[in-house]
């Protein structure tokens, strides 16, 4: 069988240097905001990441071929495509999509897989799927824990969403060993806002330690990831009591409509948008460039430690 794998000229030049590189997920693109929001998006967290020292790989699966980095007409065309056009890949579509030769956003999942496949540890996102609310009758779980669980890489997030169960997240991780470490602060950050009234598992303070906490990890043979939780700049969060209310009317409108499976987050974030008059994606966007920051340093701290050695 051939390569299944095109690399980006810009990553496959870092990839022979072993320079600093940063995955970026195509999910956010294509299910989490909307045109054009999402393409300027993607183009600034890709400048945000250069101007950091790091080189961007948004990750996709375009016509069947696994891009790591895509250039602007590929992603300009993917931003335009409607979400029912494109499927949203997690580890159980991903070679499903690739044998029929279609197009496909990669969720945190199936990014953290194509990441590992290329070699690259670090990874920016906005929010990870967690356990939703109501899981223990839906059953509904992201496998963007297990994932977590099973694959080296690190992912900077903004916690995750107020949408989800947060409690039961974390317990969920804790189970499968995966280290949820917030940046900065005792607390876990909730996605728009600061602070979720939940103390996280861990604390650090530093890019170059969260770097060696992963390489620590590697070499005491554990398997799977580090889950890095940035709370958004304190400008540009929204309070939890501000979304709070809002998150429980696009969850009653999801229930009312019978919404299911894979269509639960887009719709969720798309109600919530509508909700907060566009408020909730100028946060969104604004969390996703801190977390492309930081993730950049880490990367740069990583590739220090490993060329140190
Ligand atoms: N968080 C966001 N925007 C998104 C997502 C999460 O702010 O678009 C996407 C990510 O790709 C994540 C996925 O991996 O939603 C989780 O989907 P699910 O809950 O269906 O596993
Ligand atoms: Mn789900």
């Amino acid at each position: 069988m051939k390569n299944l794998i095109d690399y980006a000229p810009e990553v496959a030049e870092a990839r022979a240097k072993g320079a600093p590189i940063v995955a970026l997920e195509s999910t956010i693109i294509t299910h989490g905001m909307p045109f054009p929001q999402n393409l300027e998006m993607a183009r600034k967290v890709e400048a945000e990441i250069r101007a950091h020292g790091a080189v961007p790989a948004t990750i996709a699966v375009m016509d069947g071929r696994i891009r790591i980095g895509l250039d602007d007409a590929a992603m300009e065309q993917l931003a335009r495509t409607p979400q029912a056009q494109v499927m949203k890949l997690s580890r159980a579509d991903l070679a499903v999509c690739v044998a029929a030769g279609r197009t496909g956003a990669t969720t945190v999942a199936a990014t953290m897989i194509c990441a590992h496949l290329a070699g690259i540890g670090v990874f920016a996102t906005g929010g990870i799927g967690g356990v939703h609310r109501g899981a223990e009758l839906s059953f509904d779980i992201s496998a963007d824990l297990q994932e977590l669980a099973q694959t080296p890489v690190t992912v900077v997030c903004a916690g995750a969403k107020a949408i989800l169960d947060l409690p039961k997240t974390l317990e969920v991780l804790e189970t499968l060993g995966v280290p949820v470490i917030a940046f900065g602060q005792d607390q876990l950050p909730a996605f728009w806002s600061r602070d979720s009234g939940l103390k996280a598992p861990l604390r650090m303070d530093d890019a170059a330690q969260i770097a060696r906490a992963a390489a620590i990890r590697a070499r005491l043979g554990l398997p799977g990831g580090l889950l890095v939780a940035n709370p958004i700049p304190a400008e540009a969060e929204i309070p939890r009591t501000v979304i709070g209310p809002i998150v429980e009317k696009a969850l009653a409108d999801a229930a009312q409509h019978r919404i299911a499976a894979k269509a639960v987050t887009p719709y969720l974030l798309q109600r919530i948008f509508e909700l907060t008059t566009g408020a909730s994606l100028e946060a969104n966007i604004a969390l996703v460039l801190n977390n492309a920051r930081l993730a950049a340093k880490i990367a740069v701290d990583a590739a220090a430690l490993e060329n140190s050695v």
